[in-house]
C-alpha cells in the first residue's frame, strides 16, 4: 500500500483517526526515514536520493491528508488538526492545545504571514518541527550522583528537606537499562582544594562590603558576597566533591552506560557551576554544549543531585539554550523542599515538563508527545529562517 492510498484512506474523519507516525510507517520501502536522525543513513548515492524522494513523499502525504478541504493550504482550522495528530500520548489519548498557543504556533509556520501554510513553509514545518517531535535525539544528563551528597560531606538526608539522595539510583538505572537513549551524559561535581564554595575556604578571598554576612559570621549553607570586580554571591557549602576523593566518585551501585560522556564541572576555584551546561558567571561554556551539538540533540532529560541545586540550574541553562527539557521528578532529590517547588515552576512557566520515570520510555520513542514541548520548539523556531 503505498503511502499516499493509506493516508487518504485511513482519515475519513478530519484528523481524528490520524496519527502522526503512520506518515513514516506505511510502506516497507519507508523505512529509510524510520531511522533515528542521529543514524546514519548509507553513504551511496541511489540511498540517500531514494532517502530524500520517500521522505519528500512522507511529507506531501501528511500534508494532503490535513489540506481537508483541497485548497493547497493548511488554514488554522487544518493546523489545528495536524496538532491533535500530533500531541497525544502512548493510548492515544489526544491532549488539549489552547487554541491560544495553536494560532501561536501556526503563526511562526505562516512565515509570510498570510494566513495559510503553504507547501513550500510546510516543508519547514515538517523537517523543523513534526520529524523532531516523532523522532527527538534524546539526551539524558545524570547529574552529580556522587558519593558526597548521598552519604558524604553534603549528604543531603542532613539538608531541610531530609531528602535520601540514594533512591535516585535504582529508578536511574532501571531507565538506562530500559530506554534507548541517544546519549547518556554524567556530571560530577569536581572542585579544587581551594574552591571559592567551601566554608572552610571563607578566609582565602576578602568578603565584600555589601555582604550580607560578614567572613566571622558566614556559617555553612549561608550566602555571601566576595570582593569583586564584580562582586560575587556565593552560596556557602562544606567541602565536597574534592577532585580525586572518594567523595567525588559516581555512586558504587549507579549504572555506567557504554560511551557514556562525562562532564566536570565547578573546576575553577574562583567560580562555583551548578549547571552542567555553564559555571555561574557564564565565564565558560563545559564540554557539553559541543556534546550536544554534536549530536543534534532535540530532547534533554535531567535527573540527579540536587533537585533545586545542579539539576535546576541545568534545567534552567537546557530550556535557556534552547532545548526541549524534561526534568524527572522521581529521579531527582534535593536540599530544600521550597526550592524544590521553585524549581519544577521554573521548568514548567519555561515550557519545560516534570515527569515521572515510568513516563520516559514512550517519550523517547515519539509515542507520548508533548504539546508543552512543541510549544517549545515552535517557539524556538520563531526566528529561525526557511
Ligand atoms: C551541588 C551544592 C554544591 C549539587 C554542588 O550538585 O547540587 N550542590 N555543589
Ligand atoms: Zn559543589
Amino acid at each position: 500500500m503505498s503511502v499516499v492510498s493509506r493516508c487518504t484512506a485511513s482519515v475519513p474523519m478530519p484528523g481524528v483517526g490520524t496519527d502522526i507516525p503512520d506518515f513514516y510507517r506505511n510502506t516497507n520501502s519507508a523505512v529509510p526515514i524510520m531511522a533515528k536522525q542521529s543514524e546514519k543513513v548509507d553513504e551511496e548515492e541511489s540511498d540517500i536520493d531514494q532517502y530524500d524522494v520517500l521522505a519528500c513523499e512522507a511529507m506531501d502525504a501528511c500534508f494532503t491528508a490535513f489540506d481537508k478541504n483541497g485548497d493547497g493550504f493548511l488554514d488554522e482550522r487544518e493546523f489545528s488538526l495536524v496538532c491533535r495528530a500530533l500531541f497525544r500520548n502512548d493510548r492515544g489519548k489526544i491532549y488539549n492545545v489552547e487554541p491560544k498557543k495553536v494560532h501561536e504556533m501556526f503563526t511562526v509556520f505562516d512565515k509570510n504571514e498570510d494566513g495559510f501554510i503553504d507547501r513550500q513553509e510546510f516543508i519547514f514545518c515538517w523537517n523543523q518541527w513534526i520529524k523532531k517531535i516523532v523522532r527527538p535525539i534524546s539526551v539524558i544528563l545524570v547529574v552529580d550522583v556522587q558519593n558526597d551528597f548521598i552519604s558524604g560531606t553534603l549528604n543531603i538526608s542532613h539538608c531541610s528537606a531530609k531528602q535520601n539522595g540514594a533512591e535516585v539510583i535504582e529508578p536511574i538505572n532501571k531507565l538506562l537499562d530500559t530506554v534507548d537513549f541517544d546519549a547518556v551524559v554524567y556530571s560530577l561535581d569536581w572542585h579544587p582544594s581551594d574552591h571559592v564554595s567551601f566554608i572552610d575556604n571563607i578566609h582565602l578571598r576578602k568578603v565584600d562590603s555589601s555582604s550580607p554576612k560578614s567572613s566571622e559570621e558566614a556559617k555553612v549553607y549561608d550566602t555571601v558576597i566576595f570582593e569583586g570586580p564584580p562582586p560575587m554571591k556565593q552560596r556557602l557549602w562544606p567541602r565536597h566533591c574534592v577532585q580525586e576523593s572518594w567523595g567525588a566518585e559516581l555512586h558504587k551501585n549507579l549504572k555506567v552506560v557504554d560511551n557514556a560522556i562525562k562532564v566536570y564541572k565547578g573546576t575553577n576555584p574562583d567560580v562555583d557551576s551548578y549547571s552542567v551546561f555553564w559555571d555561574n558567571k557564564k565565564l565558560s561554556d563545559t564540554t557539553l554544549c559541543s556534546e550536544l551539538k554534536q549530536r543534534n540533540a532535540t530532547d534533554i532529560y535531567v535527573c540527579g543531585l540536587a533537585y533545586d541545586v545542579c539539576v535546576g540550574a541545568t534545567a534552567a541553562d537546557s530550556l535557556a539554550s534552547g532545548y526541549r527539557t524534561i526534568l524527572i521528578d522521581d529521579c531527582s532529590r534535593g536540599v530544600d523542599l521550597e526550592d524544590i517547588e521553585q524549581t519544577k515552576k521554573n521548568v514548567t512557566s519555561h515550557n519545560g515538563v516534570i515527569v515521572d520515570s515510568s513516563q520516559v520510555k514512550a517519550m523517547v520513542e515519539g509515542r507520548d508527545r508533548r504539546p508543552e514541548l512543541g510549544y517549545k520548539l515552535a517557539v524556538e523556531l520563531k526566528n529561525v529562517k526557511a
